[in-house]
């Protein structure tokens, strides 16, 4: 079974706060037929990729956003690039935001196989931000007030041979991320972001917004030995700018494709899955040079 194949980022620009998640399904099956006609087997979008990123506002009523919730997956809106994945035999990972029927809600990715079927879930659990309005900032960064943490753990599933993780957005600035998929083994790690320019608290640290993004990602890949695809929501969305820079990484921290600019586009890549021993029974054999007794600070609360 395919090891080496081709993978694809699926970065998209902007979306408005009153863009329809049919256009934004509609942009994304653009880039899938692109990906497609690359060759690619698998396609990643970016985290809430079905609408703007609307933790940027307050609102006292916390159901005030609950349009921008899929109650259901896949649904109507959705339908069409699941219908895409089948007949192009393309797998593709999606960024969106959950409502259970238990009203609680998750920031949400899913995996599906190359016949459109979905095969993973993940629920975000490096939630940033606040959860109280903080009128100082030019923008508000309310995850922790609309989404719950993920309850789902970091999963990895095994399709088509290959061993895929998930995480999103500030999920990979996190070594324990990386590190929890890389012992459960996976190969390939996916994540899509939102990462505006601006970082409020900071921002004497704007002008490295990129370098952070690609030292995680780098970072992430190279000390688990694995592949990583790590793909924006990019552009002036709703007078917040967001950071593009997708990027294909393989198990040597090298980058090995990256956007350019903040537009709707396809990058793409070969990988080898079977390159993840280079570093997996040489530099970073965890089961010979690992010292897990002197790691508990890490487990504890
Ligand atoms: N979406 C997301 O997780 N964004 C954060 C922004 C910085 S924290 C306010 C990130 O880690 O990129």
């Amino acid at each position: 079974v395919m090891r080496r194949f081709i993978v694809a980022g699926g970065q998209l620009g902007p979306i408005s706060r009153n863009e329809t998640k049919a256009s934004a399904i509609k942009r994304m099956s653009e880039l899938m037929k692109q990906a497609a006609e690359r060759g690619a087997r698998l396609i990643v979008f970016p985290e809430l990729a079905l609408t703007t990123f609307f933790p940027r506002w307050w609102s006292d009523n916390k159901a005030a956003f609950d349009a921008m919730f899929e109650t259901k997956m896949p649904n109507n809106d959705v339908l069409p690039l699941f219908q895409l994945s089948e007949e192009l035999e393309i797998a593709f990972h999606l960024g969106y935001a959950e409502l259970t029927p238990e009203g609680r809600r998750f920031n949400t990715a899913i995996l599906t196989n190359c016949k459109g079927r979905i095969v993973g879930k993940y629920r975000k659990i490096h939630l940033p931000g606040h959860s109280d309005e903080q009128s100082w900032r030019p923008f508000q960064h309310l995850e922790k007030y609309y989404f719950e943490k993920g309850d789902l753990g970091f999963p990895v599933f095994d399709m088509h041979n290959w061993k895929l993780g998930m995480c999103i957005c500030n999920d990979r600035r996190w070594p324990e991320t990386w590190r929890v998929l890389g012992l459960k083994g996976a190969e390939l790690v996916v994540l899509g972001y939102n990462t505006p320019l601006h970082y409020p608290p900071a921002p004497e640290h704007d002008h490295l917004q990129y370098f952070h993004n690609e030292l995680s990602v780098q970072a992430g890949c190279y000390q688990n030995g694995l592949w990583s695809v790590a793909v924006a929501k990019a552009g002036y969305e709703e007078s917040c700018e967001l950071i593009g820079g997708s990027i294909i990484v393989g198990p040597t921290g090298e980058i090995i494709a990256r956007a350019q600019g903040s537009h709707d586009q396809v990058i793409s890549s070969e990988i080898d899955l079977d390159r993840c021993r280079e570093i997996r029974e040489n530099i970073f054999n965890f089961d010979e040079h690992r010292q897990p007794n002197e790691y508990s600070l890490l487990a504890k609360e």
